[in-house]
């Protein structure tokens, strides 16, 4: 996102040193992989203006579109401010989805000579946080903008400066496709003057009139400029410019690869993967060709290229799109010269890469490899075919069978606002409510973005149910949902919008919403659209004046959410609920900048009170209440360093709970200012991995912990110390508390790294924050035997099922196994990292720094440590606990005495209870009922489970399972039973 934010200020540096004073115009719509360009515009902050940048976020990707349209109208009116302006759209796949019309009509119209349009798509191809896989090149064709497409963070920058020069030559929107794994990937780049330089064409002329925009204007010239005008130059410059490479031309002319974008980072890597360099690529008589242009295909560069060689084959992830464009490109050669073409299909029909799904480098290898062993003995080949048959054979592993799904965080809105009332059902649309559907919630199907609820607005009148909830957040609403309502007022249809206002576009990161909107705003304006039945629901009601809102609108707090619904699903027509609460997330990060009371109020359950039956957990839906196994049988716990303070889960009148007002979190021992740092001044260097060839690791741990950070550091240190970085996130929905992938790739050169994400066998180390992301199918499946190393935390952070189900257990044991197994005993090791930085530091978000500095100390880090250090500087976020934490982990990993020293009991705490013997639980339960009332309590106890253990054993000699259930449960009774 960097890359694309630097775009616009190079722009105008480069225009100013041309003699010309432009402007530029950055306007869009979020979602991932492209979620994330807004937040890195707005950091920009005194920079956009100095370049003379305007940016505004668009209400949706249309209006932003048309927007953009208006930007190269500069020549049309009087009063132009700038020689033109060029522009930048963004917006992921479904935003070019919704925007057909506007870029057809923008397009058709063209750019000014001195202005330009350059879209940034973001193509999310394997649904990672979409709701439908995007290869958005087929509706941009559709609209004739030619598509640009980077494989790495380089090519964006370079593409994108030759793209605005492209269409102010030729009059068309440019268009980049950035796949997720370039678009959230990071890397080193170079912003010479040499990137993104272009010369005119000398061997065309522009045919008279030229290909801009203009007024008056119409429709059939438009058409016939495309055709006389536009294209032609479109090709000329794409000549004259090679977009196109050939990075691999061999004398022998063999097969010919043509793979443009990520396929041919992954073409790269499976080759390096069969260790075939390109010196014995060009001996075996192996070409490759790079389209950058993947629309409309340049066609003499490549013809040049393919001719003579036996055979084409094209590698393209999706539906075939370039594949088509070759073949027709080629039927004109005449036969000798022709080369045999396959791609999708092989030569005898049989599918050889898939249309649907991620196309990963396994898969071209499983192709390439045994084509490549037919025309020579290539040891690397057969290597690596065996260890993916290998890895194919392995089967899923233990952590399948416990996944770890996106959770609405602590403390979210949303874990109350979603729930119906017995006997409905709701339908989700975009947004965090989205989660529902994956809860035990009664929430079914889903709508693409701002068509919330239509659905049922066509169904119904064919449906004998009376009535459906649709949940839409303020974001969505403000984008375009309010229109959807609209036409569920048109079809009066028997439905209660839940306008779910959270103040936020949260799921794309808390962004706020693109203009004003208000609860009272939201409610006038469904007042406007003759809703007659508006319901406000707050966990704070008080703060609302009635007087704000129209009169026929009731506030509630969000207690009474259920009854309110059950009111208003009798209502025939349109209602509306707006459920007023902020997100939790956000919530938290106000707080932490000062702009957002926190209150000092603290929830806590008492677990000698607490009887374990899990209802808080089930009622408030929320992370944060943890299981705690006691010697007493397994209770609930309040996680104090996740908690966003929502206070639902104090809703049950359960006698546990206890609020503390006032006071804060105890400091620990090794996180205070006078802590003495000489315990970590001998700490010994290790050595340091080989970073020659790429060093891979894959960081698995829970979205929204910290997982990016841990990735963002470690890319920082690397390129401080000169090294290559490669590393790829994931952003959007696995983000909300689901397994989520840091990839990270270092070595000493560019050159050796060419993918983002990790493949099959390809981990040098899995660090692991989590151990059930950890042991999860994906990450066993980069575990390459005898190479992979794993460090894992072993605590057991709970998933959103067990919100669902009070009893549910982590089985550590079995996905410990399963990561052992594979990596092997001796290169597999697990840690408390959670628990040993709650203890040393007070707060359990220093437990993946803590894991970096173990691992570090372990020599499985291939950064400095100086690095590393200077890095949390950087970062600057509670840089001096940051750097107190890392030194812990390493500590930790070198002297684990010297750690528990400083612990002291408490690193005792929090282990499971040791097995013990009747005796024992029976004493230590009359000890404790003494301490509660007095040794005659204690000894009705005593006397009731000793005669039930004598029973048993004349009854069931050897048996005890009787004497010690009653040993158990009389004394819950007689202690803390309620009931
Ligand atoms: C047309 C389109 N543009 C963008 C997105 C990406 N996107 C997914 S969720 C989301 C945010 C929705 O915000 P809101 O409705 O406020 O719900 P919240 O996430 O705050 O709960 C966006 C923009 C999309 N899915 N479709
Ligand atoms: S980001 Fe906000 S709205 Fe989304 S799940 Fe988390 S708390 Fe809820
Ligand atoms: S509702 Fe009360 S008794 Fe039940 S698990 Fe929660 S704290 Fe324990």
């Amino acid at each position: 996102m960097q890359a694309l934010a630097r775009l616009p200020m190079e722009q105008r540096r480069r225009d100013l040193r041309a003699g010309l004073n432009t402007a530029g115009f950055i306007t869009g719509y979020r979602g991932s992989p492209v979620g994330g360009l807004d937040k890195s515009l707005w950091q920009s902050g005194e920079l956009l203006k100095t370049h003379h940048l305007h940016f505004q976020p668009a209400v949706n990707e249309d209006l932003g579109a048309t927007t953009v349209w208006g930007t190269q109208q500069t020549s049309l009116f009087q009063g132009s401010r700038y020689d033109g302006v060029f522009s930048m759209w963004y917006g992921k796949g479904p935003g070019v989805d919704r925007s057909g019309d506007a870029l057809r009509h923008a397009n058709f119209a063209g750019t000014n000579p001195h202005g330009g349009v350059i879209m940034a798509v973001g193509d999310d191809p394997i649904c990672h946080s979409s709701t439908i896989p995007q290869q958005s090149e087929f509706a941009l064709q559709a609209a004739d903008i030619p598509v640009l497409h980077p494989a790495n963070v380089q090519e964006i920058y370079d593409f994108g400066l030759l793209a605005w020069a492209l269409s102010r030559y030729s009059g068309f929107w440019v268009a980049l496709k950035l796949l997720t794994d370039v678009a959230e990937s990071s890397g080193t780049i170079g912003v010479g003057d040499e990137h993104g330089a272009f010369v005119l064409p000398t061997d065309f002329e522009m045919p008279q009139g030229g290909p801009h925009l203009r007024w008056p204007d119409w429709a059939t010239d438009m058409d016939l400029r495309m055709e006389q005008v536009r294209f032609p130059a479109l090709r000329a410059f794409v000549r004259a410019n090679a977009f196109d490479k050939a990075p691999l031309s061999p004398g022998r002319k063999r097969l010919a690869i043509v793979t443009a974008g990520k396929s041919y980072g992954d073409t790269r890597q499976a080759l390096a993967d069969m260790e075939i360099a390109d010196a014995q690529a060009l001996d075996l008589g192996i070409g490759i060709y790079k389209p950058g242009l993947i629309w409309p295909l340049e066609t003499e560069g490549l013809l040049d290229f393919v001719e003579g060689f036996e055979e084409v084959l094209v590698i393209e992830e999706g539906r075939p799109f370039l594949e088509p464009q070759i073949k027709a490109a080629l039927y004109d050669l005449p036969e000798p010269r022709r080369p045999r073409i396959s791609g999708k299909r092989d030569g005898n029909g049989e599918t050889q890469f898939r249309s649907s799904g991620e196309l990963k480098p396994a898969d071209i290898t499983r192709v390439l490899g045994p084509r490549l062993t037919r025309l020579a003995d290539l040891p690397g080949v057969t290597r690596r075919l065996k260890l993916l048959e290998e890895i194919s054979n392995r089967g899923p592993g233990p952590g399948a069978q416990f996944p770890r799904t996106p959770h609405f965080c602590s403390g979210c809105p949303h874990n109350t606002s979603t729930k119906v009332p017995e006997g409905s059902s709701a339908m989700a649309g975009i947004g965090c409510h989205f989660m529902a559907v994956f809860m035990d919630r009664n929430t079914h199907t889903y709508t693409h973005m701002g068509a919330e609820g239509c659905t049922w607005a066509g169904l119904a009148p064919f449906s004998k149910t009376g009535h459906m909830f649709v949940n839409i957040g303020d974001g969505t609403f403000y984008h375009s949902g309010s229109l959807a309502i609209r036409q569920a007022v048109a079809a009066k249809a028997p439905i209660t919008y839940k306008i779910l206002y959270n103040d936020a576009v949260a799921m794309t990161g808390g962004q706020p919403v693109d203009g004003p909107i208000s609860v009272q705003q939201i409610a006038w304006q469904m007042e406007a659209e003759a809703i007659k039945r508006i319901a406000l629901v707050s966990d704070n009601p008080d703060k609302f004046n009635p007087a704000e809102f129209p009169s026929r609108l009731t506030i509630h707090h969000r207690r009474d959410l259920d009854a309110v619904q059950r009111e208003l699903r009798e209502y025939k027509d349109v209602s509306v609920l707006i459920y007023e609460q902020t997100c939790g997330t956000e919530k938290r990060r106000r707080r932490k900048r000062g702009k957002l009371e926190d209150p000092a109020k603290r929830v806590f359950i008492n677990d000698r009170v607490c009887e374990g039956c899990g209802d808080c957990g089930v009622a408030s839906n929320c992370l944060s209440v943890l299981p705690k196994e006691t010697e007493f049988g397994r209770k609930r716990t309040i996680d104090q360093s996740a908690c966003n303070k929502d206070y639902s889960c104090v809703n049950g009148f359960c006698p546990s709970f206890v609020t503390v007002h006032g006071g804060g979190l105890r400091k620990r021992s090794g996180s205070g200012a006078d802590f003495d740092e000489t315990l970590f001044a001998n700490l010994p260097e290790p050595q340091l991995p080989d970073t020659s060839k790429a060093y891979a690791m894959l960081v698995g741990g829970i979205g929204g912990t910290g997982v990016v950070t841990v990735d963002a550091l470690l890319g920082t240190a690397a390129h401080m110390e000169g090294k290559a970085v490669r590393s790829l996130d994931d952003t959007g929905l696995a983000q909300k508390f689901g397994a989520v992938y840091g990839n990270l790739q270092i070595a000493d050169t560019p050159e050796a790294l060419n993918v983002a994400r990790l493949g099959a066998g390809h981990a040098d180390l899995i660090l692991g924050p989590d151990l059930v992301t950890s042991a999860g199918p994906k990450v066993l499946s980069l575990i390459e035997p005898g190479r992979t190393r794993a460090l894992i935390n072993t605590y057991e952070q709970m998933t959103g099922a067990f919100t669902r189900n009070p009893d549910l257990r982590i089985p550590s044991d079995s996905l410990r196994h399963g990561i052992a197994d594979l990596c092997g005993a001796e290169r597999t090791e697990f840690v408390d990292a959670t628990r040993l930085a709650l203890g040393l530091m007070g707060d359990a978000i220093g437990a993946n720094t803590f894991l970096l500095g173990f691992a570090y100390q372990r020599g499985l880090i291939p950064i400095s440590s100086q690095a590393l250090e200077k890095a949390i500087e950087l970062n600057g976020t509670a840089v001096q606990a940051n750097l107190r934490v890392f030194r812990w982990g390493r500590l930790a990993a070198h002297d684990r005495a010297a750690v528990d020293k400083v612990l002291g009991d408490k690193a005792k705490t929090a282990e499971a209870p040791a097995p013990q013997s009747l005796e024992e639980i029976i004493a230590r339960r009359e000890a404790d009922l003494t301490d509660y009332q007095n040794a005659g309590y204690a000894k009705r106890y005593r006397q009731l489970v000793d005669r039930v253990a004598a029973a048993e054993k004349t009854r069931a000699p050897g048996k005890q399972g009787l004497a010690e259930a009653v040993a158990r449960y009389y004394y819950k009774l007689l202690a803390y039973k309620d009931e």
